[in-house]
C-alpha cells in the first residue's frame, strides 16, 4: 500500500472529501482581516472558532504576502505566531500550519506544534526551507508565486500561466524530494493572485488538472481575493474584501470541481456547508 497524500494524512474534521484550511493572520496588514486578530489573545480564540466550525487544519502566518506587502523580521515574524501556535495546541489537536517563507520561522513553528509548512514561495525564497522541512520530517504546501511580494505583481508577463506554475512546482517539489522531503508530505498551490492576473487566476483555477498532474495533491488559495473583487465589480472599482464571502464560496465549490484536495479558507462554516451539499449532491448520496 502506498502512504496517503498530505491530505488524506489529516482526520476529516469538517466532514467533507475536501479538507478546509482556516485562515489565522497574527498580522496588522493582511488585506481581509489584518490588525483584526494581531494580539496573540485574539488570534487564539479566533483559530480554535475555526476549529469548532469545522477547519481540518489552521494556517497561523505573520507576514502579510499580499501583492506590494513589505517584508517582516524573522523575529517579530516569530513573536506574533509562536504564542498563537502554543495557545492553539494546548487547546485543540487541530492541525496546525505555518505559512511563512523562512526557514528559522518554520523550524520554531514546527518545534511549537505545527506539523506543515505552507510556503508560498515554493521554498525559492530560503535556501534552507528544504533542509527544513526534511529535517523535522514535516509535510509541505509549495505555491507558485514569481517573485517577492513587493514586486510579484509587476511580473504577469506568462506565455501560459497555466504550463509555467505547473513547471515550477514541479522543480519545487524536486527541490523537497533532493532535500529528503518524502513525496506523500508534499502538496502544491498554484498561488491563485501571486503575481497573476484576474484571467491568470480564472486559467489557473479552470484547469486545475495541469497542476494536479504533477501528481501532488492541490491546495487552493481563492478567498477573499481581488479577483473576486473584481469580478463582482465588472470593470469598476473591485468590491472591498468585505463584499466577497459569496463570490468566494463560488470559488470554492469551482476549485473542488476542478478537484483540488484543500481549500485556504478565511470563512470556514461558510465554505463547509456549501460543500457539504455540493459534495453530496455530486455523489447522489448523503454519506
Ligand atoms: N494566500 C495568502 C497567504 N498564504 N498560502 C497558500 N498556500 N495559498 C494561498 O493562496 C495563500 C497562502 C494570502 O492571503 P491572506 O493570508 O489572507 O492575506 P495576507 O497575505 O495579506 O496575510
Amino acid at each position: 500500500m502506498t502512504a496517503p497524500s498530505l491530505f488524506d494524512s489529516l482526520a476529516s474534521r469538517s466532514g467533507l472529501s475536501v479538507r478546509l484550511m482556516g485562515v489565522v493572520n497574527a498580522t496588522p496588514d493582511s488585506f481581509h482581516d489584518g490588525g483584526r486578530f494581531a494580539s496573540p489573545a485574539r488570534a487564539t480564540a479566533h483559530a480554535l472558532r475555526l476549529a469548532d466550525e469545522g477547519a481540518d487544519l489552521l494556517d497561523v502566518g505573520g507576514e502579510s504576502t499580499r501583492p506590494g506587502a513589505a517584508p517582516v523580521p524573522t523575529e517579530e515574524e516569530i513573536a506574533r505566531v509562536l504564542p498563537v501556535i502554543e495557545g492553539v495546541r494546548e487547546a485543540s489537536d487541530v492541525p496546525i500550519s505555518i505559512d511563512t517563507y523562512k526557514a528559522e520561522t518554520a523550524r520554531r513553528a514546527l518545534a511549537a506544534g505545527a506539523s506543515i509548512v505552507n510556503d508560498v514561495s515554493g521554498g525559492a525564497f530560503d535556501p534552507a526551507m528544504a533542509e527544513t522541512v526534511a529535517r523535522a520530517g514535516a509535510g509541505v504546501v509549495l505555491g507558485h508565486a514569481p517573485g517577492r511580494p513587493e514586486v510579484m505583481q509587476r511580473m504577469t508577463d506568462y506565455a501560459d500561466v497555466v504550463a509555467e506554475a505547473a513547471e515550477a512546482l514541479g522543480r519545487a517539489a524536486d527541490r523537497m524530494r533532493a532535500a529528503g522531503v518524502a513525496p506523500g508530505r508534499i502538496a502544491v498551490d498554484p498561488g491563485i493572485g501571486f503575481g497573476k492576473t484576474l484571467e491568470q487566476n480564472l486559467a489557473l483555477l479552470s484547469r486545475l488538472d495541469a497542476i494536479r498532474a504533477l501528481g501532488y495533491p492541490v491546495l487552493v488559495g481563492a478567498s477573499r481575493k481581488s479577483f473576486i473583487g473584481r469580478l463582482l465589480a465588472g470593470g469598476a472599482e473591485p468590491a472591498p474584501t468585505e463584499a466577497r464571502l459569496y463570490g468566494s464560496v463560488g470559488a470554492a465549490l469551482a476549485a473542488i470541481a476542478a478537484g483540488a484536495a484543500a481549500l485556504r479558507v478565511h470563512d470556514v462554516r461558510e465554505t463547509r456547508e456549501a460543500a457539504l451539499v455540493f459534495e453530496a449532491a455530486r455523489r447522489g448520496r448523503g454519506a
